[in-house]
C-alpha cells in the first residue's frame, strides 16, 4: 500500500499541485476544501493518472467536526495516515485602521485556528503510526512584515511558531515537520486576497513561481530518509527581492 496523505486547500493552487504530485507517486490522497465541485473535478482529473486512490471530503478547516470527519474517513478507508499537508489559507491586505473585521476573523480562523485543528486531529494518527510527515504552508510574510500585511503576516508568524512547536513536540516520536514559506506563486491567492491590478502586474513582472514549483520542493522534503527533517523551506521567485 502507498503512503496515505491528507491535503487541505486541495481545490486550487498549491494544494491541488501537491495532491497531483502525491498521486503520481502512488500515494493515497484525501482531498479537502470547501468547494465540493472543484474537488470533484480534481478527483476526476487525478483518476486519469494510473490507479489513483482518492477520497474527497469537502469541509471547512475552521470547523472541528469537518476536520475530524476528514481524518476519520481517511483512516477508515485506508487504515492509517502518513502525511498531513496543512495548506489551506488565504491573504488579505489593508491598513489596520481600514481593516474589515469579519475578514480578519475569517482569516485567523482559517490560517491559524484551522491549522491547529488540522494538526491536532491529523498528527494524533501519525503518532499512532510512530512515523509520518507534516507539511505546513506558511509564507515569506511569516518572516517579514509590510504595511497592509498586519493580519496576513501576523497569521503566518503564528503558523511558523506553531509548526516549530509541533516539530519539537513530535520529532522524538518519529514525525517530521516541514514549513514551506513561498514567495509569489501564481494561484487564486491574489484574486481571493483582493489585490489591486497594480499589485497583480508587479507580481507578473517578477516571474512568479508556479504551484508545481512548490509541489516539487515539498516532494523533495518528503523523499528524504526518515532521519532527515528539512524543517524550513523558503522559496522565492528569483526576481522577487522584497515581499510584495
Ligand atoms: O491559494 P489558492 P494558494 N477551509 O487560493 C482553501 C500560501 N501562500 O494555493 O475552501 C478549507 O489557490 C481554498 O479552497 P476553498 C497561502 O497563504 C500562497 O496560493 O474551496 N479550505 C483553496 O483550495 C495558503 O496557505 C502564496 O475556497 C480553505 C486553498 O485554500 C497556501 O499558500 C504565497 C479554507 C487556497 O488556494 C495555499 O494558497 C505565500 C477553509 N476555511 C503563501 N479557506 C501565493 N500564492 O503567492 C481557504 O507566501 N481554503
Amino acid at each position: 500500500q502507498g503512503k496515505v496523505a491528507i491535503v487541505t486547500g486541495a481545490s486550487s493552487g498549491i494544494g491541488e499541485a501537491i495532491a497531483e504530485e502525491l498521486v503520481k507517486r502512488n500515494a493515497y490522497v484525501a482531498l479537502t476544501a470547501r468547494r465540493e465541485d472543484r474537488l470533484q473535478e480534481l478527483e476526476q482529473r487525478l483518476r486519469g493518472i494510473g490507479n489513483a486512490e482518492i477520497l474527497t471530503v469537502p469541509g471547512d478547516v475552521s470547523k472541528p467536526e469537518d476536520v475530524q470527519q476528514l481524518v476519520n474517513q481517511t483512516v477508515q478507508r485506508w487504515g492509517k495516515l502518513d502525511i498531513v499537508v496543512a495548506n489551506a489559507g488565504f491573504g488579505y491586505r489593508a491598513h489596520i485602521v481600514d481593516g474589515d473585521i469579519q475578514r480578519w476573523k475569517n482569516l485567523l480562523n482559517t490560517n491559524v485556528y484551522g491549522l491547529l485543528l488540522t494538526l491536532k486531529y491529523g498528527v494524533q494518527k501519525l503518532l499512532e503510526n510512530g512515523s509520518g510527515h507534516v507539511i505546513v504552508t506558511s509564507s515569506i510574510a511569516g518572516r517579514q512584515v509590510t504595511a497592509g500585511g498586519a493580519v496576513y503576516s501576523g497569521s503566518k508568524f503564528a503558523v511558523n511558531a506553531i509548526a516549530e512547536a509541533l516539530r519539537q513536540e513530535v520529532g522524538q516520536q518519529g514525525v517530521r515537520v516541514t514549513t514551506v514559506e513561498p514567495g509569489a506563486v501564481v494561484t487564486e491567492f491574489a484574486e481571493v486576497a483582493g489585490y489591486s491590478s497594480e499589485v497583480i502586474e508587479a507580481i507578473k513582472q517578477m516571474e512568479p513561481l508556479q504551484a508545481s514549483d512548490i509541489a516539487r520542493v515539498i516532494i523533495q522534503a518528503l523523499e528524504q530518509p526518515a532521519h532527515v527533517d528539512i524543517a524550513e523551506l523558503t522559496v522565492y521567485p528569483t526576481k522577487q527581492t522584497g515581499q510584495g
